[in-house]
Parts: structure tokens; C-alpha cells; sequence
């Protein structure tokens, strides 16, 4: 038999950590605050989310018990993402340590020189039903692709330039360690790391580079410029979920915030899929070089999402090529023609739950019914779920979206890029090459997605005894 003492020491130091979900909402709010002050449109942005979902809610009361149902109701303007860019494998490796302590762990990799932006990405977020319920919160972060410059002495440069940084504090540095030794942080470890670990987000009015060279860096590419000439890679946008992306986007401009031009994603449907997203355009900022010179740059913006249902590799594969359809007719300047294009592209999906489903273009998530939790454990014969479907028993719920859309995401960093675009980068996608300087492999999301599904099927089979 096991000693039971070591079982009780495990469990008093579990009990005394504060719950990784607790310290991503610790950190996902005071970068929210943060972010208020450091840009006050961004501020403004918030307000007006907020009132148009209030507005859709009021209009809509079927939705606000789905949402009162489900608990959303009381996080719903907690912001759903933020991204960064970053410029080395130490520095990505250290942010997967850093991120770990928050319950956020790498999803998926989106090649985004396909779109002629010189950088690869993951997502860091929460992955299992009950985080992601507490909190979603999600870094999307990129790492610069050196290699890309073509420059041999400017890629010299801004390698030897990113050598010389250190964008964490040594106590963040040490309360990592620490928990990872541990296990955990308690509530005041946890307080400190949050406030640490905030620093590497911040904006800096100084850069580490003067002028000419921040100029050089910026001609290559302005990305290259932004990740390489600050002393840390500064929060680039925060995230909001709206309950109705095209009242918000229309809005906008009266709330003296300017929009990108169009809203990314898949076009208003019955049933949402994947991702909509827009955002406004990144504000020009004053800097500081060094050697006295004053100068500006663009990179902090706000954006606002809207999820729907995440799809299988089938229905992906359709909505890709929908997608692409949709982009060989001449790229359309404002929302409203971009919409009615994309619209008439996606009259090929399916827009209604059981088509989405018995195609399996999309993922569900089986419960019982009221009828079904009645019969549980009676021993029914097992038809199959669309029998038990048909019949009553069973339900199923689309599953939530929680990733990112490579082709979507490169039109927000064109918006905020005055449209550079390099043709040369394109099929460079190196998996293999970010993993390594992640330190780890990424997560598949189809894979998590397909878990959350058969797992729910089988735990309704069982109930019912079937
Ligand atoms: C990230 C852009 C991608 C999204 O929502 O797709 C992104 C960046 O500009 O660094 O955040
Ligand atoms: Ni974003």
C-alpha cells in the first residue's frame, strides 16, 4: 500500500496554488488595463463593443439566456486575444515557459509568409473544456524570420541587435522557475508574476536603435523594424468579442475610430463558422531614437472577433476553397461589396445545423435531453446518434472555434502594414524550424476538436446504456 502522507503533502500544496485559469484572467485583465491607458482608442473601442452587444442582447432575448445559460453573460467584454512578435527562439521558448504558468499552451502553426509577411506563428491558449470556459484568453504569437532578409549585413545587424535584449525581468525569470519546481504559484507568487511578466508587454517610447537604422530595418520590412528595435515586443492589439461584427464595424467611423476596410472571414451566416474578425488601423506614434532623433511608428491597433462553429478537415478544405473563390474577383475597397462577394461564394456551405453535421463539415457536441436523461441507463438499443437524434434523446450543440485564420490573420497585419507585401517569402512555411525554436511541438486543433466530440458522443452512448 501507498504511505497516504505523501498524497496529503500533494494535496495541501495543490490547495495552496493559485489555479492557472485564475492567473491567465490575473493577466489577461491588467494587460487590458495596460493596454486602456497606453492607447485610449482602444478604450473607446471597449465602450462601443459593449454597447452594441447590450443593444444585440436587449433585440435578442433568446440569445442572452443561451448566454445566461451557458455563463457567459458576466465575461462577455474580457477580452478573447492579444498578439505579439517576438525575434528569437530564446525569446519564444522562454514566452512557452511563461504561458504554461497561465494554463496557455501552443495550438497550430500558421505560415504566414504564404502572405508575404516574414513571420510563423502559434497560438498560446488554454485547451481543455473547463479553461477554456473560465477564461479563453489566447496570445497569438509570432517569431520573425530572420532568414527571410535578404540583406546579408542588415540580417547581421538586427541579429546582433536582438542578442543584446533581455525582454523578461530576472524575477520573472525566477518566479517561472519557481513554478515549475513547485508545481504552481501561490496568490502573492502569483501577483508578483503577473506584474513581471507585464513588463514585457509594454510599450517603449525609446528605442534601442537610432534612426537610419530603425529606416534601414523598416525598408526591408516594417515588421522586421518592429520586432527588432524595442527593448521588448510590446502587446500589438487586444481583443474584444462582439456579439454582431458588422454593427460594430459600421459604426465605427462615428465613434472617430477608422476601421480596416473590410471585416475577415467568412461572411454573416444562419449558422456562424470559424472566425470574423476587423480591427482599426494602427496608430503612428511618436519614438524616440537613440542619438536624440525623434521619429514615429505604427504597430498598436484594437480588433474585435466573433466566433462561430469550428470545422472538420472537410469542412476547412470547403471553406478554403470558398475563401479562394471568393478572391479571384479584384479585391473589393469597402466592407459592404466584400461582404455581398463573399456572401455569394458561401451559397456552397451548408447553412443549417444537421447539414453542417451529417456532412460532417462541422463539430458537435452530444448531450442528453430532458427525454434522454430520463431513459439513461435503461439500455436502449444503440441505432446510432442520428437515430437517438431523431428519436429525441440526444442533442448537439456546435463546438466554439478557438483558433486563428492564417489568411485572415495576414489581412490584419496588411491593414496595419500599408499593404507591403513580399511575393519572394511565399512557400516558406517551416514547421519543423518554429517547433524547434519553441522548445516543443505544437498542438493539432483538428485533433482537439475531434476529442471534444467523440469523447461527448461516448459519454452520451453510455448514459443511455446503448
Ligand atoms: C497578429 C495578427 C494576427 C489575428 O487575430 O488573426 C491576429 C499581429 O499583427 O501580430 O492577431
Ligand atoms: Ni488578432
Amino acid at each position: 500500500m501507498k504511505p497516504l502522507w505523501s498524497k496529503d503533502i500533494t494535496i495541501m500544496a495543490l490547495e495552496h496554488f493559485l489555479p492557472a485559469d485564475d492567473i491567465r484572467t490575473l493577466f489577461s485583465t491588467s494587460m487590458s488595463r495596460m493596454y486602456q491607458q497606453e492607447v485610449p482608442q482602444y478604450g473607446t473601442l471597449m465602450q462601443l463593443v459593449a454597447e452594441v452587444n447590450e443593444q444585440t442582447l436587449a433585440n435578442e432575448p433568446g440569445l442572452q439566456q443561451q448566454l445566461h445559460d451557458n455563463g457567459e453573460l458576466d465575461r462577455l467584454s474580457l477580452e478573447r486575444h492579444g498578439a505579439i512578435r517576438v525575434g528569437t527562439a530564446a525569446e519564444l521558448s522562454m514566452l512557452r515557459r511563461v504561458f504554461a504558468v497561465m494554463g496557455m499552451h501552443p495550438v497550430s502553426y500558421y505560415d504566414l509568409s504564404e502572405a508575404g509577411v516574414p513571420v510563423h506563428s502559434t497560438a498560446f491558449r488554454p485547451i481543455d473544456e473547463a479553461s477554456l470556459r473560465r477564461n479563453p484568453f489566447r496570445i497569438f504569437t509570432s517569431l520573425l524570420r530572420l532568414e527571410l532578409i535578404e540583406d546579408e549585413a542588415l540580417r547581421a545587424r538586427a541579429a546582433e541587435i536582438l542578442a543584446q535584449r533581455d525582454i523578461f525581468t530576472a524575477k520573472a525569470r525566477e518566479l517561472v522557475a519557481q513554478a515549475e519546481h513547485q508545481g504552481g504559484l501561490t496568490s502573492d507568487q502569483a501577483h508578483q508574476f503577473v506584474a513581471e511578466v507585464l513588463e514585457t508587454f509594454r510599450w517603449h517610447q525609446h528605442a534601442i536603435v537610432d534612426l537610419p537604422t530603425y529606416q534601414a530595418l523598416q525598408d526591408a520590412h516594417p515588421l522586421i523594424a518592429d520586432v527588432v528595435c524595442f527593448r521588448g515586443p510590446h502587446i500589438n492589439h487586444l481583443t474584444p468579442r462582439t456579439l454582431d461584427i458588422d454593427t460594430v464595424q459600421q459604426q465605427m467611423p462615428a465613434a472617430g475610430i477608422n476601421p480596416k476596410a473590410v471585416i475577415e472571414g467568412p461572411p454573416r451566416r444562419q449558422c456562424p463558422i470559424l472566425l470574423r474578425q476587423t480591427s482599426f488601423t494602427a496608430l503612428k506614434e511618436t519614438i524616440h531614437f537613440a542619438g536624440e532623433q525623434i521619429g514615429t511608428h505604427t504597430a498598436r491597433f484594437g480588433e474585435i472577433e466573433q466566433r462561430g462553429m469550428a470545422l472538420t478537415p472537410k469542412g476547412r478544405a470547403l471553406y478554403d476553397e470558398l475563401l479562394n473563390r471568393s478572391r479571384q474577383a479584384p479585391a473589393q475597397a469597402d466592407n459592404q461589396s466584400h461582404q455581398s462577394l463573399l456572401a455569394t461564394a458561401f451559397a456552397d456551405f451548408p447553412d443549417d445545423e444537421t447539414s453542417l453535421r451529417t456532412q460532417q463539415l462541422g463539430y458537435f457536441r452530444y448531450s442528453l435531453t430532458e427525454a434522454g436523461r430520463q431513459q439513461a441507463g435503461q439500455g436502449i438499443a444503440n441505432d446510432g446518434l442520428d437515430a437517438l437524434i431523431a428519436a429525441g434523446l440526444v442533442q448537439a450543440t456546435p463546438i466554439t472555434y478557438e483558433d486563428f485564420l492564417p489568411v485572415s490573420a495576414a489581412g490584419i497585419f496588411q491593414s496595419n502594414l500599408g499593404g507591403t507585401s513580399h511575393k519572394a517569402y511565399a512557400q516558406n512555411a517551416n514547421q519543423a524550424a518554429f517547433e524547434q525554436a519553441l522548445g516543443c511541438p505544437v498542438t493539432d486543433e483538428f485533433g482537439l476538436y475531434a476529442t471534444l466530440q467523440d469523447d461527448s458522443a461516448r459519454q452520451v452512448l453510455q448514459a443511455l446504456g446503448a
